[in-house]
C-alpha cells in the first residue's frame, strides 16, 4: 500500500502495517463509522443511506454521540423511524466503555445487519482510539466494515480554502485535516450547493491533503453519489486499519476548547397556534444574527404532532429537514435546541435562551420544562490509543 502525504503537522507515519482480516460471518453487525467535522451532513447521511438499506430489507441502526445531552439527532433518528442508542457526556474514544455497551445491547436488542455510527463532529484519532481497540478486544461485535470521513463540499471551496489545512497552524486546521487524513475513505458532501466545475474543484482540494483516499461525491438531499457509499456499508469485507497521523493532544484540546456546546430541550405551549416551520426559520436566523461567522453549526428540532422538523444553520445557510405532514399551527410541540459555537457557553445559553423567549413572545407562547447545558468540551482522553505504527497504547 503507497504511503500517503499528508499536509505539515498532521504526519503520517509509514503506512502498510495493518492487516486484512477474513471476510466476515454473518452473525456479526457490519460497523461504519461516519465522521467529520461539525455540520459535514453526517447525520442527514446516516438518515438517508439509513433508510435506504431499511427499503433494502438491511436492518439497520444509529448510535449517535456528542459531548452533551438532549441530541437533535438522536430525537431526528428515533423519528425517522431508526433504531437509535445516544452516548452522550464524551466522544466515543473517551466513553469507549459505553460505546462498547451500546453495541452489544443494539445488537442484542434490534440484530442490526448494519450499524451506523456518528462521532462527535470535533473528535479525531478513531483509527487509533476507537478501530484498532475495537478489532483488539472486541472483534466478535462487530465486523468494522468502514471508517469514512465526510468533508462539507460548499466549505471545502470556500472556508476550507482560505485556511492552512495543508500545512495547520491553528487548532482547529489540524483539528480538521487530521480528521481528513484519519480515514482512507472521505465523501464530498452536499453537492446539490455545487456546480459540477465546483464539485470537482472540492475533489482536488481534498485530494491534495490526502492523496491516496477513495473520495466519492454525493448529496443527501438529492441523493446523487449514494449508491457508492451503500457499497460502502454493506461490503462483507473488514477494513484493513491503517496508520494512524501523529496528533498533538494538546492542540487538539485547545481546538475542543475554542468551541461552546449548548444542548436544549423545552416544551412550547401556544394556546394561538405555532408555525412550526416558520418558528424553526425565527430561530435559526437569530442564531445566524447573533453569532456570525462564529457559528459552526447550530441544530433546531421540533416535533408535535404532524411529525418531527430538523434543519440547521451551517456556513451560514439554513437547511431543513422535514417529516412534517402538515404546516397547520399547533398548540403544542417539543423543542431541541444544539448551538455549536467559537463563543463562551454562558454567553451562548443566554442567547438561545432569550431568543426562544422572543419566539414565544411574538405568538402569545409560553415554555415549560427547559432544561439546558453550556459546556466547553473538556480535554480529549481517549480510553485506549493504539497506534499500530508505533505500537504506543
Ligand atoms: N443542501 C444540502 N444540505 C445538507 C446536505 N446534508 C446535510 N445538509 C444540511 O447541513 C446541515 C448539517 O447537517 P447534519 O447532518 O446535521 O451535520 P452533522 O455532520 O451531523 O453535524 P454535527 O452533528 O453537528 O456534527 C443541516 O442543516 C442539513 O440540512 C446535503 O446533502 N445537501
Ligand atoms: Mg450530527
Amino acid at each position: 500500500m503507497p504511503t500517503r502525504s499528508p499536509p505539515r503537522g498532521v504526519r503520517s507515519a509509514r503506512a502498510g502495517q495493518g492487516r486484512t482480516a477474513p471476510m466476515s460471518d454473518t452473525n456479526r453487525p457490519a460497523l461504519v463509522l461516519l465522521g467529520g467535522f461539525l455540520g459535514s451532513g453526517k447525520t442527514t447521511l446516516m438518515m438517508r443511506i439509513g433508510e435506504e438499506l431499511s427499503s433494502r430489507g438491511i436492518a439497520t441502526a444509529v448510535i449517535t454521540n456528542d459531548q452533551g445531552e438532549n441530541l437533535v439527532d438522536t430525537a431526528h433518528a428515533r423519528e425517522r423511524g431508526l433504531a437509535a442508542a445516544e452516548i452522550p457526556g464524551g466522544c466515543f474514544c473517551c466513553k469507549f466503555g459505553d460505546f462498547v455497551t451500546h453495541l452489544s445491547e443494539i445488537r442484542r436488542t434490534v440484530a442490526p445487519r448494519v450499524i451506523l455510527a456518528e462521532p462527535v463532529g470535533s473528535c479525531t484519532d478513531l483509527t487509533a482510539t476507537v478501530l484498532t481497540p475495537l478489532s483488539l478486544y472486541h472483534s466478535g461485535l462487530a465486523r468494522l466494515a468502514a471508517y469514512i470521513v465526510l468533508a462539507d463540499g460548499p466549505r471545502l471551496i470556500g472556508e476550507y480554502r482560505r485556511m492552512n489545512l495543508g500545512a495547520p497552524v491553528t487548532p482547529r486546521e489540524v483539528l480538521i485535516a487530521h480528521q481528513i487524513c484519519d480515514a482512507r475513505r472521505l465523501v464530498v458532501t452536499k453537492t446539490d450547493l455545487l456546480t459540477p466545475e465546483e464539485v470537482a474543484d472540492a475533489v482536488g482540494f481534498l485530494r491534495g491533503l490526502s492523496p491516496d483516499a477513495q473520495i466519492v461525491t454525493c448529496s443527501a438531499v438529492s441523493g446523487e453519489g449514494i449508491e457508492p457509499l451503500i457499497e460502502w456499508v454493506t461490503t462483507d469485507d473488514e477494513i484493513e486499519l491503517s496508520d494512524s497521523p501523529d496528533l498533538d493532544y494538546d492542540v487538539y484540546a485547545a481546538a475542543e476548547a475554542e468551541m461552546g456546546w449548548y444542548n436544549g430541550r423545552a416544551t412550547i405551549t401556544a394556546p394561538a397556534g405555532l408555525r412550526i416551520d416558520d418558528a424553526t426559520t425565527d430561530l435559526l436566523l437569530g442564531l445566524k444574527a447573533e453569532f456570525g461567522a462564529n457559528l459552526i453549526h447550530g441544530k433546531v428540532l421540533f416535533v408535535c404532532e404532524y411529525g418531527s422538523l430538523k434543519a440547521g444553520v451551517v456556513d451560514g445557510r439554513i437547511g431543513i429537514d422535514s417529516g412534517l405532514s402538515s404546516t397547520n399551527p399547533v398548540t403544542e410541540a417539543g423543542l431541541t435546541v444544539n448551538v455549536r459555537a467559537a463563543a463562551a457557553p454562558r454567553e451562548i445559553d443566554a442567547t438561545v435562551g432569550r431568543l426562544i423567549d422572543e419566539l414565544c413572545d411574538r405568538v402569545g407562547a409560553s415554555v415549560s420544562d427547559y432544561m439546558h447545558r453550556a459546556i466547553v468540551p473538556g480535554r480529549p482522553v481517549p480510553q485506549h490509543r493504539i497506534r499500530r505504527n508505533d505500537g504506543s497504547t
